[in-house]
């Protein structure tokens, strides 16, 4: 039998910075679905990069397996390890996969020998099952023996209901920590139950445009309830945190995967669109064990949502859906982007005052990063913000994630003087002491830009 390595490369330290302490740590599901999917025809092992101690720490592990195949899960922030993983390892056949491969095909193409396009599973399968034979392969790119880049017809699309449930005994629960602000109870399992989104926003992948062109797939109420059953019966699961792009996308399935969740006693938080929260939708959550609801807010100047981000709601509908949630005692987090193309000082102050008079639990200012494949990168290009960029630390100098601003007017440096700052005055308003140390984390953070 081949033995197949899947990894996911260590992300906290890049995301969240060397001294940050509050993460969240979740298995990579992706790679957890090949497994489940592909599992009768190979051992496959999955390295998830956070439990180990360093990158070497990894790169030895990963070698001690000595896989015939290397799979390894791209996006952005990692590209560099997934690139060092590649050429460490002596693996026959080095596939990649995942939201940056996807769009950067060249470029992948010097470390691995294919990249997969769009969902795995399929591929990944027929890969297996032809010993490794890449021309038999749909749904990838490769090098011919020309070194020209081919491009195989795409996988189908599988129903949803017919992948296996990821395999939550190998998962090792323990080793995943939920984030401690939602108090959910432990332990914790994540679960997808749609995929895709379809929506036009422009930063994002889920959109149309994006993976699997932002095709929305929902797995049937009975499916999803088979799992649950699985995580709280054999694992003593008690929450769960979904990871669906827009979870209440239809209403009536959320009514329906409601009624089912308020019978298996499991407290859970999820994703959605404040367009997609009304105050029915926000009680049928709550009597389900629904504690949290993450929304996209993206900017709290409409002229920003519309014309950088054309996201397709009104402010007044995030004011709406914050509030409705509240009434029915679900705690909300609010996320809103700084440093888009056309961002202003101006534009970021009114977010940030928007994001004050919001009354969300928590929140969260995130720097915009034009990701390859969105209509925000391509955008960016067109009007020479950028040009098609490496994830390089060296070249982009003083960019966290070594990938470049885009903002027309503001600076990286300005950028995260304004979040820091934002931060603090959303906690100094909440008044907790619950609150202090992210308040004296961003104090250092301000010290650090030399403010
Ligand atoms: C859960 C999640 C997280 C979790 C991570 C959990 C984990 N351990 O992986 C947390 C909250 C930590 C997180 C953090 C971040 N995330 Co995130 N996250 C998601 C989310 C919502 C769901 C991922 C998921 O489970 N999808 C379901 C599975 C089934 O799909 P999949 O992962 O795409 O895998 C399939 C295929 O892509 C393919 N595949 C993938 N890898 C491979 C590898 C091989 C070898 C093969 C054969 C196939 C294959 O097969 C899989 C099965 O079909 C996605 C959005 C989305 N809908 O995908 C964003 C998403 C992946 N995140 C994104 C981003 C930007 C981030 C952050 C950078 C945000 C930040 N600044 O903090 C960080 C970076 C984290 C990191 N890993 O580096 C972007 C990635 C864009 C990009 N090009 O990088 C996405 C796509 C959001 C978006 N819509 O734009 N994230
Ligand atoms: S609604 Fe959310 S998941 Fe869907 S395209 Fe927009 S940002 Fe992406």
């Amino acid at each position: 039998m081949m033995r197949v390595a899947l990894v996911n490369p260590p992300f906290s330290k890049l995301v969240y910075g060397e001294e940050y302490t509050i993460k969240s740590i979740t298995p990579c599901l992706g790679l957890f679905y090949l497994q489940s999917y592909c599992s009768d025809l190979a051992e496959i092992r999955i390295f998830e990069g956070e439990s180990y101690e360093s990158m070497s720490h990894l790169i030895a592990a990963i070698g001690k397996f000595a896989p015939d195949v290397l799979g390894v899960t791209t996006n952005t922030t990692t590209w560099p390890l997934c690139a060092q993983i590649a050429r460490a390892s002596e693996a026959r056949l080095k596939l990649c996969g995942g939201p940056y491969a996807a769009f950067r095909i060249e470029e992948c193409l010097v470390d691995f020998d294919a990249v997969f396009l769009g969902d795995g599973e399929v591929s990944l399968r027929r890969l297996l099952q032809s010993g490794g034979d890449l021309t038999a392969t749909p749904g990838i790119a490769w090098r011919d023996v020309d070194g020209r880049v081919s491009r195989a017809d795409p996988s189908p699309l599988l129903e949803l209901d017919d992948i296996p449930y990821p395999d939550h005994e190998a998962m090792q629960l323990g080793l995943y920590q939920a984030s401690p602000h939602r108090e959910l109870p432990q332990p914790f399992a994540t679960m997808v139950t749609t995929r895709g989104c379809g929506f036009r926003c422009t930063f994002c992948l889920s959109a149309v445009g994006g993976l699997n062109n932002g095709r929305y797939r929902e797995r049937s109420v009975a499916n999803v309830v088979g799992e649950l059953e699985v995580l709280r019966l054999k694992h003593g699961v008690r929450s769960i945190q979904f990871w669906d792009d827009t979870f209440t996308m239809r209403k009536s399935r959320t009514r329906e995967l409601c009624t089912a969740l308020s019978k298996l006693d499991i407290s859970y938080v999820c994703i959605t669109r404040t367009d997609k929260m009304d105050s029915e939708t926000a009680e049928l959550l709550a009597m389900s064990g629904c504690k949290g609801v993450f929304f996209g807010v993206e900017s709290g100047a409409q002229a920003i949502l519309d014309g950088d981000h054309e996201k397709g709601v009104v402010n007044q509908q995030v004011v709406e859906a914050v509030a409705v949630c509240r009434s029915a005692g679900i705690q909300t987090t609010a996320s809103f982007i700084f440093g888009s193309i056309d961002d202003t000082l101006d534009t970021i102050e009114e977010s940030v005052g928007f994001s004050l008079e919001l009354n969300s639990d928590y929140i969260l200012y995130n720097i915009y990063t034009a990701h390859p494949g969105t209509a925000g990168y391509a955008r960016a290009i067109q009007e020479g913000v950028i040009d098609h960029y490496c994830v390089d630390l060296q070249r982009w100098k003083g960019e966290p994630e070594g990938v470049p601003t885009v903002c027309k007017r503001i600076p990286r440096t300005q950028l995260l003087r304004l979040k820091a700052e934002a931060y603090i005055r959303f906690y100094q308003q909440q008044g907790s002491d619950a609150h202090a140390y992210i308040i004296e984390t961003y104090k250092s953070e301000l010290a650090r830009l030399g403010v």
